[in-house]
């Protein structure tokens, strides 16, 4: 079966990892965001990938090329991001029978979108405590009758979890009117296909739809617990690597390091001499973690460092970024509640107890900076010496 990745948008709540980066590209674990995505399509059964293209394309095309996991690849293009209904519609030559449809930032287990696969037509299902902010699949038995938007009294606890196998009929459904906030919604071609079908509502046993930062640390979660053992790079005098750990080839850790899994470092990292790095963090490429720095459920995006004796917890650092000696993350507030982070301009609850910053790329600290809880560096930022920073620059 084909399936069309959907890997146009601008990912601004992302922001500002996003601002050079397209989020699709976003590592998770040792590939990017979309690549697993594409993986677990692969598994699933997808016999062909055509993925839809538009901000940062460029990104996307080269790291998937023509062939990517065995089977052939091919790009549309969506010139503005228009919607989701829109960017399979840019897809529409491609299509010659039965598709998938999935978001490029979305992670399933793969036995569920085999079974999703198995069930066409179909539309993945994630059962939620609190489906009000969700759409809401209304079914009758496991065939679905529709599917409301953000429901104050939902039909069933069945939220729409973003992945769909249309019939090749629904080709020609794709050009749906305008929604409220003015895109073209893939959920309104689904209530078209509701109509023209038996559509199956397949329940998927793990779902994350990433969107915000805190998502991005919690893909890495996921994705990095699924990692074994591998010491592949150099690990010298009394390092201790603890449970599962990956250091790949062309990494170094030197002695003193404790790191606890799961934890990768890759290719071109050095740790240490005296680190200690607790699980599930992520080293990415040519990254330098110092002496006396501790470094908990963390991303460390290609390039940054943080050299000198610093506490960072709970973060993600986006590339080539430098910590100064000294910087120390909070991320726990004493009264209890979430971190709340900056999203499109808006304080938002992450629903997690502990989080620490996001920095943009380039972004550098002085010496003995203290960064509060939930703060978000823009791209390029900086702080001065000493300082405490309470609020986001
Ligand atoms: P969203 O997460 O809604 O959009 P986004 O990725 O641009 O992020 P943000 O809202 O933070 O700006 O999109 C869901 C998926 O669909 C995602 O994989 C991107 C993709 N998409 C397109 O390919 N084209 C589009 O026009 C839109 C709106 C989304």
């Amino acid at each position: 079966m084909q399936a069309v990745v959907l890997a146009a948008g601008e990912g601004t709540r992302m922001r500002p990892l996003t601002e050079q980066t397209p989020k699709p590209m976003l590592p998770v674990a040792d590939r990017p965001l979309v690549a697993h995505t594409a993986d677990t399509a692969i598994e699933a059964g997808a016999d062909e990938l055509i993925f839809v293209v538009g901000y940062e394309a460029d990104a996307v095309r080269s790291y998937f090329g023509d062939r990517y996991g065995g089977v052939p690849v091919s790009f549309a293009v969506q010139e503005r991001q228009q919607g989701t209904a829109d960017a399979v519609a840019a897809a529409r030559e491609h299509l010659d029978g039965p598709f998938a449809v999935l978001n490029g930032d979305n992670l399933y287990d793969a036995a569920s979108l085999g079974a999703l696969f198995d069930a066409a037509p179909s539309v993945a299902a994630y059962r939620v405590a609190d489906p009000t902010s969700y759409g809401v699949l209304s079914t009758d038995g496991d065939t679905v009758t529709g599917i409301v938007e953000k429901p104050s009294d939902p039909p069933t606890d069945l939220a729409n979890a973003g992945a769909y196998v249309f019939p090749a009929a629904a080709r020609d459904w794709l050009d749906v009117p305008l929604s409220d906030r003015g895109e073209r919604e893939i959920t309104d071609v689904l209530g078209r296909v509701v109509e023209e079908a038996s559509v199956t509502a397949v329940e998927v046993d793990r779902w994350l739809d990433v969107g915000r930062p805190w998502e991005l640390l919690e893909a890495n979660e996921w994705k990095l617990g699924e990692l074994e053992r591998r010491l592949d790079g150099e690990v010298r005098g009394d390092a201790d690597l603890r449970g599962e750990v990956v250091v790949e080839e062309g990494a170094v850790v030197e002695p003193g390091v404790v790191v606890e899994g799961p934890a990768l470092i890759r290719s071109g990292a050095h740790v240490g001499p005296n680190a200690y790095v607790r699980g599930a963090t992520l080293l990415g490429e040519d990254t330098h973690v110092g002496h006396g720095v501790e470094l908990k459920n963390t991303v460390l995006m290609a390039g940054s460092n943080v050299p000198h004796v610093s506490y960072v917890g709970d973060s993600v650092l986006g590339r080539d970024v430098n910590f100064g000696a000294g910087t120390q993350v909070a991320n726990l507030r004493h009264d209890g509640e979430s971190v709340r982070l900056t999203v499109k301009g808006d304080r938002v609850s992450t629903g997690r107890r502990k989080f620490g910053v996001v920095a943009g790329d380039g972004a550098k600290t002085a010496i003995n900076t203290s960064l509060n809880a939930g703060i978000v560096l823009s791209s390029g930022a900086t702080t001065t010496p000493g300082e405490s920073v309470t609020r986001d620059r």
